[in-house]
């Protein structure tokens, strides 16, 4: 899903998980990933709805290895709080314009009860997923070379 034009290489190795709750998102994932692709961060998209097909969602969630999750949803968006539950990974959520402006999916998703946290951006703010995603990525990169070095002083 998302775009021939990107790479997508498989969830195995790629930095972050785009996943969409309905291919009928794939105009906000399209933009998510041709942000991502500018950056040079590897991802894996894929349609998995948390209320449709919630096991192949869990199955995934089980096998993913991606540092970040970007959930893309509207309606009542489930998908990136069903997510936040499974992982301790950031989980960034996408609310899907497309009825009652997108206020449903809005809250749905900033609307995340204690200890399951899901950042949220915009309404069909794509790029600012992206550019979230790599923000964290560039920061845990770094977070990753200064503890080296400090642990080298010990
Ligand atoms: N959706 C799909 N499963 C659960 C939810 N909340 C969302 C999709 C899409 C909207 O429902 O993320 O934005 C409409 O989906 P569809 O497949 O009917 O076009």
């Amino acid at each position: 899903m998302c775009n021939d034009r990107y790479i997508d290489v498989g969830f195995f190795m790629a930095d972050v998980a785009v996943i969409l709750g309905s291919a009928s998102d794939n105009e906000i994932a399209d933009r998510v990933c041709s942000v991502l692709a500018e950056h040079g961060v590897s991802f894996d998209c894929k349609v998995l709805s948390a209320h449709r097909e919630p096991e192949k969602l869990d199955a995934y969630l089980q096998e993913c290895t991606c540092s970040i999750y970007i959930a893309i949803a509207g309606l009542s968006a489930a998908l990136p709080g069903v997510i936040a539950s499974r992982t301790d990974r950031p989980v960034i959520g996408v609310p899907v314009s497309g009825t009652l402006l997108g206020i449903d999916a809005l809250l749905s998703i900033a609307q995340m009860p204690r200890g399951v946290p899901v950042a949220t951006v915009g309404v069909d703010a794509a790029e600012n997923a992206a550019l979230l995603a790599v923000r964290i990525l560039a920061l845990a990169a770094q977070i990753g070379k200064s503890s080296s070095i400090s642990g080298s002083m010990h």
